[in-house]
């Protein structure tokens, strides 16, 4: 009966849906054996496409690619039995465990907590040229591609292929009710009598514009809509996919009943352009999808000038869109047209119309000061949702990183602006000073570059996660290399504010203070890879505030830094705070 219903729908890719899980009995053998065998402790990536393996999204394939079926793929986007398949699927390890993995071996797959997914049976073990592949696979060998980077730099230098046996799926305890395997959306999908369903697969959230058009399209092509939202979180901008989907759990309630249906992919972006949006099409497929909606935003790597055109996409597809048997439906931007209260694309839009729309910049800052988010622009379940997890700047945490020479004044000023910040109150305060730092988190460490970084690093991680919980962290380190400077930037911006506050009183006041008598101990070389004297310091050039002590006050520098939070929207200072 299940058969004949399914019939009805898409037959997967290379016709055969597969789903590499084992029985009981065999499950017990494997286990059993697994005690001689090597082990592989699985990447996030990797145990993302161990799990489309193991489900059958990546029918026809039942294993890691073998080094011919991964150089034909490479060459021909097509498997050796002709077998369009245009991304490759590797195992890549280290060249310690590829060294000890001979064909005939076995590797036990393990997730990140030791648990064994999966026994993968050893077809071949070799060191691919990546860089030359990676020209074949993106195009360029730019280093500035994210996808040339993560397949040159991240994966592993050593591929593994062969066969999939495997115990179990990976475990998540997220959102487990919108998980699913291609079969159980086929059984769904044939249940419901859907025949044409057209699949829209995103990174981003949805507002009215996404939502119109794919209401649109699977309008137009007379089909129902699958939205699966991708939960690749191996990345810093996709991390809080917590929020995305909590706003697609609503935003499937803008459509009309019985229309919509929505279940997570668990998909690692590979950037790798037309080709991956091709291989994105087969996986639907295997989900049951017959269109495929394709947005050359998803799979170009980010950057501002796209490396892949639209039409590179639509000659591709020219060219395999029938191997692939999926229909493709290109996306298309949609503006508000306010008189006509209306989504329209661009060639669409009447001469001299009121055209409205919001930019992601735009988006975050209406978010960070508290502004209106219109609703023309999204639904009110979204920017609630958006709203609970991007608090306005006045709510947020925020670090100050103070930076300068020994002597520059950078304690004195940290510690004034820290009982400010108290008697102005709201949100708990911690001082990072670097003597409290030498003394608490980095007492082994000395004043090497590398000890530094380290140390800079550590106040980075602390201050980051004080901030990213609604505190403030005051930050006084020398921090005399940039590079490292930057990092830490990167490490606390996604969380709330940072601040970067050069003290840039010059080496001759800080030499003439000398209050702990070091930079006399320098001179005489007492003191080694003394800052200013005997090491290197870095001026920052990207600073937010630069302040001498020559000529400033503490509290006069501390107003100053007052006045910039206040600026960006961090606090709210009256006078009689601060007095
Ligand atoms: S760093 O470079 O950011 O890791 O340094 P930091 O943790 O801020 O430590 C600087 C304080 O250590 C004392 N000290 C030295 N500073 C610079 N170079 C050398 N070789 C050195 N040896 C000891 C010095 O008192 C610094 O304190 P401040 O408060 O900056 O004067």
């Amino acid at each position: 009966m299940k058969t004949r219903v399914l019939k009805h729908l898409i037959a997967p890719h290379g016709d055969d849906l597969k789903d590499l899980i084992v029985d009981e009995q065999r499950a017990g053998e494997l286990k059993t054996q697994s005690r001689d065998w090597l082990s592989w402790d699985l990447t996030p990536l990797q145990v993302a496409d161990l799990e489309l393996l193991i489900s059958g999204a990546y029918s026809p394939l039942d294993g890691f690619l073998s080094r011919k079926d991964y150089e034909s793929v490479v060459n021909d986007m097509r498997l050796p039995d002709g077998t369009l398949w245009p991304i490759p699927i590797v195992l890549d390890v280290t060249d310690a465990v590829g060294s000890k993995l001979k064909p005939g071996a076995t590797l036990s797959l393990r997730d990140a907590e030791g648990v064994m997914l999966a026994a993968l049976h050893v077809d071949d073990v070799w060191t691919p040229d990546r860089n030359a592949d990676a020209k074949k696979l993106f195009g360029t060998t730019s280093a500035d591609h994210a996808g040339v980077t993560q397949f040159v730099n991240d994966l592993n230098p050593v591929f593994v292929g062969g066969r999939i046996e495997a115990l179990q799926a990976p475990v998540h305890y997220d959102f487990p009710s919108l998980r699913h395997t291609p079969r159980s959306i086929r059984e769904e999908l044939a249940q419901l009598g859907w025949r044409r369903t057209v699949a829209y697969q995103s990174n981003r959230v949805m507002h009215r514009a996404e939502q119109t058009f794919t209401y649109r399209a699977a309008l137009e092509a007379k089909a129902n809509l699958l939205l699966q939202p991708m939960v690749d979180s191996s990345r810093p901008e996709n991390k809080d996919y917590f929020t995305r989907i909590r706003c697609y759990r609503d935003i499937d309630k803008a459509y009309p009943p019985q229309t919509t249906r929505l279940s997570l992919l668990p998909l690692h972006l590979r950037y790798a352009g037309p080709r991956e949006a091709l291989w994105h099409a087969l996986i639907h497929k295997n989900y049951g999808c017959t269109h495929f909606i394709v947005d050359p935003a998803l799979t170009n790597p980010p950057g501002d000038k796209p490396a892949y055109k639209e039409s590179a996409y639509v000659d591709l597809w020219k060219k395999h869109g029938e191997a692939a048997g999926v229909v493709m439906i290109p996306f298309e931007k949609l503006y508000y047209v306010e008189d006509l209260d209306e989504f329209r694309s661009e060639t669409n839009i009447p001469k001299n119309a009121r055209v409205l729309t919001i930019a992601d910049s735009d988006l975050k800052d209406r978010l960070d000061h508290g502004r209106e988010i219109p609703d023309w622009f999204t639904f009110g379940e979204t920017a609630a949702q958006l709203r609970r997890t991007h608090k306005p700047r006045y709510e947020q945490g925020f670090t100050v990183f103070f930076t300068g020479l020994s002597g520059a004044g950078k304690s004195t000023i940290a510690n004034v602006l820290l009982v400010k910040l108290l008697q102005l109150g709201g949100r708990p305060v911690t001082l990072l000073d670097g003597d409290i730092v030498r003394k608490h988190l980095s007492s082994e460490l000395g004043f090497s570059k590398e000890h530094r970084d380290i140390n800079i690093r550590r106040i980075g991680f602390v201050a980051s996660e004080i901030t990213k919980n609604g505190g403030i962290a005051i930050c006084a380190p020398i921090a005399p290399y940039d590079a490292v400077r930057k990092e830490v930037r990167r490490m606390v911006s996604p969380g709330g504010g940072f601040l970067l506050v050069h003290v840039a009183t010059p080496l001759e006041t800080c030499e003439s203070r000398d209050r702990k008598g070091l930079y006399e101990k320098a001179r005489a070389g007492i003191i080694k890879e003394f800052t200013g004297i005997s090491d290197p310091y870095e001026v920052p050039d990207d600073a937010d505030l630069s302040l001498d002590t020559t000529e400033l006050a503490p509290e006069e520098a501390v107003w100053e830094i007052l006045m910039h939070l206040e600026r960006e929207g961090y606090i709210g200072v009256q006078a009689r705070d601060v007095q």
